[in-house]
């Protein structure tokens, strides 16, 4: 463990410092008097000795809409010139989220990203060939902090040049592997395809993005690896919010730093732990961007109890799905990490897929492209896919390499073909 004072201390030492470190924010948010405190004054919060852990679930909820309505500095907890940086999510689905962090901040994520590496087996001396992409996303600058506050060698890549993260991984002899699921099965292909061995690999931290049981088995098939799920969000910190350990069971998460509940996605009611809900988020110890209850859109459900690691901190699964991401196709629900179990885990298909949900007349129709292992697995996808989830969906199976490989961002896992030509060509 990078900190096994905090990540292994009693529940009770760890709830009073919780709420110790609450109180200290509600605090912080009524003298910055900003939209948070201003709901906390309306909310008949004075103090925040007025609020105890138990009470965190009666407090106002803070939202992506905040962060866009003061976008950009509007929502700064210390005068502008304390910021130390700027960091923020691709915006891929519309408009960026601009996060700040001061020099402390930076501190405190490059620890939570050390305790990440050190859940995946990483030490003092660790080769961390880092392929998370580096600018205002958070992956590559994140783990890259993260790596030198562990006292690890760091190997910047970014990602894409595939070619070349081949040649540093077998030059360099890493030991750990960052990147995002989809990009690290990419790069086992690449390392197969270039014929390379890599005996110093032995763990992966992947994540930004959905990933299933069945695309781990697949990663930990072309690469020599343990792959373990890294969570996080900008807003929150960015990378290094909750890590699995070897143990694969769970994601701990610091909730030293990061106080996390599970909501119904409708309701905002607490659900039960081991039942899917929301995440909420409160950052009792940021400094630039404190966030109070802030509702993450990503579905997971919590778990407790210490795990064979040692480490006591809450678990969160592996995350299903985000809210706005169900896929509803002819009144069914899906999110597609939920597809991709059934794609992958038939064993009848390569790793590689596309949803497409074809909106060219009322009723959407989802069309599922993937490569066929051998022979014409369309029929039993089809049916599979009936069987476990409900959904009707229409398969095509297309030549071998032809469904697009992610080298750069986050995998986008659907796309929508809403008049003209298919958005990947082999869809009739
Ligand atoms: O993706 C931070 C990150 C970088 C996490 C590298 C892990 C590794 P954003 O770009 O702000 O930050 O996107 C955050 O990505 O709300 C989730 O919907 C999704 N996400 C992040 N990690 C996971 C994961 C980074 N392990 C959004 N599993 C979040 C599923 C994830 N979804």
């Amino acid at each position: 463990m990078f900190d096994p004072k905090a990540e292994a201390m009693s529940l009770d030492e760890r709830a009073a410092l919780q709420r110790h470190r609450l109180w200290g924010l509600v605090d912080r948010l009524l003298a910055a008097d900003g939209v948070q405190g201003q709901r906390l004054k309306e909310a008949g919060v004075a103090g925040g000795s007025d609020v105890t852990l138990a009470q965190l679930r009666d407090l106002p909820f803070t939202t992506k809409q905040d962060l866009w309505d003061n976008y950009p500095f509007g929502m700064l907890a210390v005068p502008q010139d304390q910021v130390a940086a700027v960091h923020g999510s691709s915006g891929t689905r519309g408009r960026p989220t601009l996060v700040a962090y001061t020099k402390a901040d930076l501190d405190l994520w490059a620890a939570m990203c050390a305790r990440s590496l050190s859940c995946a087996g990483a030490s003092p001396g660790s080769i961390v060939h880092n392929a998370y992409g580096y600018g205002l996303f958070t992956g590559g600058i994140g783990i890259h902090q993260g790596a030198v506050a562990l006292g690890a060698t760091v190997v910047p890549m970014s990602g894409g040049m595939t070619d070349r993260q081949v040649r540093m991984l077998a030059d360099l002899n890493a030991d750990i592997l960052t990147c995002t699921p989809a990009y690290a099965l990419r790069l086992g292909e690449a390392v197969a395809e270039a014929g390379v061995e890599l005996p110093a690999l032995k763990a992966g931290v992947f994540g930004a993005e959905p990933w299933s049981e069945e695309l781990r088995t697949a990663i930990e098939a072309v690469l020599p690896i343990k792959a373990v799920d890294i969570y996080g969000l900008s807003e929150v910190i960015g990378p290094g919010v909750a890590t699995e350990c070897l143990e694969q069971d769970g994601l701990h998460v610091n909730e030293d730093h990061f106080i996390v509940e599970a909501v119904g996605p409708s309701t905002g009611d607490p659900v039960e732990d081991g039942t899917p809900g929301e995440l909420v988020f409160t950052t009792p110890t940021k400094q630039a961007l404190p966030l109070l209850r802030y509702r993450t859109g990503d579905i997971a459900s919590l778990t407790r109890g210490e795990c064979p690691c040692g480490r006591t901190l809450v678990r969160m699964s592996k995350v299903l799905g985000r809210a706005d991401d169900m896929l509803v196709v002819r009144g069914v629900n899906v999110y597609p990490s939920e597809v991709e179990r059934v794609l992958l885990g038939s064993g009848l298909v390569r790793p590689h897929y596309q949803l497409v949900v074809d909106r060219r007349s009322p009723s959407a129709r989802l069309l599922v492209a993937c490569e066929a292992v051998a022979g014409d697995p369309r029929g039993d996808l089809v049916h599979a896919l009936h069987e476990t989830l409900g959904l009707t969906a229409d398969v095509f199976v297309l030549p071998a390499g032809t469904v697009p490989r992610v080298e750069v961002g986050k995998a986008i896992r659907v796309v929508t073909w809403d008049d003209g030509r298919p958005p990947i060509p082999g869809l009739g």
